[in-house]
């Protein structure tokens, strides 16, 4: 692709817009920005203007959208923004910033996508091929853009080719003893580990990842889809333009992903939890195994005992990393390793402490009802349970069935505290906190030798944090100066 002197308009000026202008600029566009944020909230537009990039600021204008060769969207846009709309009737290339980074990252590509479990599985994936000894790179929806991960995949597989030819391992040998050297050109083969959204995926048009998992599919993002079927249609857009070459990996315990397997031309791997998959990796007694074709017999992985991650859908998560993991070669006994070794990854169920008997948990990304639901879910019993933050119009009612059966008391924080205890009242024992410091303080107080402190708060954090990981921070804070 060819970006030397075409006009190129970035939308949306976020990370993904920034990185996005600045990769253009270094290969010749003439780049111009529109963010719909007055110029006086875009601390980056001197830097921008003094590379010669053109700013156009407070609003989105047709005019400037017309003029171009090629528009990059960010994934915050939606596709139904009107300026988008019209130009692309009007014939105008229209792609996203991970479309964008794709057609020039180096190296082997792994996406996920699902609406739960995403960080997590793509943080593991990452974790097991840098153990297999892999350059690897780890990005996309998780926080770092495409295109800030091109010249780094550039560079390390110009340096794993020249070490290729600096020990002549790829000409001298033929190819029958290539193939026995597995493990060796396994070592040597750059991999990006991309997390991605439905945001980025609406705006893809070659994307063809070498192997692509979908964890799940669950409503989500309804706001910006409108319906169920758009979110999910969004979602099946990672294997689109995959070919035969290309892996699938599914969930065959979640209908909406299994639909999946009827629009791919990739082949497809199962994961599941309760039952042994055709091909994929599975729970099998106290195992995980995996299954590379059907009727092989299964390899077993690890057993389930080593697993650190805490939480019945961590098991899906790792299922998942697996099957990717085998896929890309690595060694069985380098995935059971990397997995044993692998905690929580900040803020998502991680483990804070043990203290005199009462384990403590940060799921401080437990943004809302669901996903604290799944946290509560990880645990038997014996939940001191902090909920509370800012409200985003939940129902925390939905919660009752399950509060009742396994959490002691509710310790509310935040802005909404006396909601959840209206909506809460009669289910569980409920203890007013309103500040994450008293909260920990009474659960020091009050919980026994066994029981759990879970923070997964059900609500957005800005009433009292600058986000959800300040919060996480002051939380483990707390509990480690107990
Ligand atoms: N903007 C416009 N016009 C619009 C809408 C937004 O100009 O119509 C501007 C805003 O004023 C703002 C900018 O666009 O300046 C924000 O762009 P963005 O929302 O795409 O945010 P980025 O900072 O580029 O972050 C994005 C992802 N954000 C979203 O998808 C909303 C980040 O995922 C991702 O980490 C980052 O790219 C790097 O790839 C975040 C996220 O919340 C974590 N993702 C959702 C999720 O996980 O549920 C999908």
């Amino acid at each position: 692709m060819d970006l030397k002197n075409k006009r190129v308009l970035v939308v949306g000026l976020g990370k993904s817009g920034l990185a996005a202008a600045r990769f253009l600029k270094e290969r010749g566009a003439r780049v111009t920005v529109s963010d719909a944020r007055p110029a006086t909230l875009i601390a980056e537009l001197p830097s921008l203007v003094e590379q010669g990039i053109a700013v156009e600021a407070g609003s989105h204008g047709l005019l400037t959208f017309r003029r171009q060769d090629l528009i990059v969207v960010s994934p915050g846009v939606p596709m139904s923004t009107p300026e988008l709309r019209q130009v692309r009737a009007m014939g105008v290339p229209v792609i996203g910033e991970l479309e964008l980074g794709w057609r020039f990252l180096k190296g082997n590509v792994v996406a996920i996508t699902g609406s739960n479990g995403k960080t997590t599985t793509t943080t593991l994936v990452g974790e097991i091929l840098k153990a297999a000894g892999s350059p690897t790179l780890v990005g996309g929806n998780i926080g770092r853009p495409v295109t800030e991960m091109v010249a780094e995949s550039v560079e390390l597989s110009q340096s794993q080719s020249q070490g290729k030819e600096a020990d002549g391992s790829d000409s001298l040998r033929n190819d029958k003893q290539k193939g026995k050297d597995d493990s060796n050109d396994h070592e040597r083969q750059v991999w990006s580990v991309l997390e991605v959204s439905s945001f980025q995926l609406e705006t893809i048009d070659s994307f063809a990842p070498r192997i692509a998992a979908v964890l799940n599919i669950t409503p989500d993002h309804l706001d910006r889809h409108g319906t169920f079927d758009n979110y999910a249609a969004a979602k099946r857009r990672i294997t689109e333009f995959q070919t035969t070459e290309n892996f699938l990996v599914l969930n065959a315990e979640d209908e909406p992903t299994k639909l999946v397997a009827s629009r791919t031309k990739a082949q497809i791997y199962w994961f599941s939890a309760k039952r042994q998959v055709k091909r994929g990796a599975f729970v099998h007694g106290d195992g995980i195994y995996f299954r590379r074709s059907e009727g092989a017999q299964p390899e077993p992985i690890l057993p389930l005992a080593e697993i650190a991650l805490a939480g019945a859908h961590n098991v899906e998560n790792v299922l998942a990393a697996v099957a990717m993991a085998m896929l890309a070669e690595v060694p069985a006994v380098i995935v059971r390793r990397a997995v044993a070794a692998f905690k929580a990854v900040e803020h998502r169920l991680e483990f804070v402490r043990e203290l005199d008997g009462v384990r403590y948990f940060n799921d401080s990304k437990a943004t809302n009802v669901d996903a604290t639901v799944k946290a509560v879910e990880s645990f038997a019993g014996g939940i001191y349970l902090i909920l509370g933050g800012k409200d985003k119009d939940s129902d925390y009612a939905t919660m009752a069935t399950l509060l009742r059966e396994r959490v002691k008391t509710v310790i509310t924080v935040g802005t909404a505290a006396e909601k959840i205890a209206r909506q809460l009242a009669g289910v569980v024992k409920i203890e007013g906190a309103d500040t994450l410091e008293r909260a920990v303080t009474w659960a020091r107080a009050n919980a026994l030798a066994g029981d759990t402190v879970l923070l997964a708060p059900a609500c957005a954090s800005f009433d009292q944090f600058e986000n959800y990981e300040h919060r996480g921070r002051v939380f483990k804070a707390l509990v480690v100066a107990l």
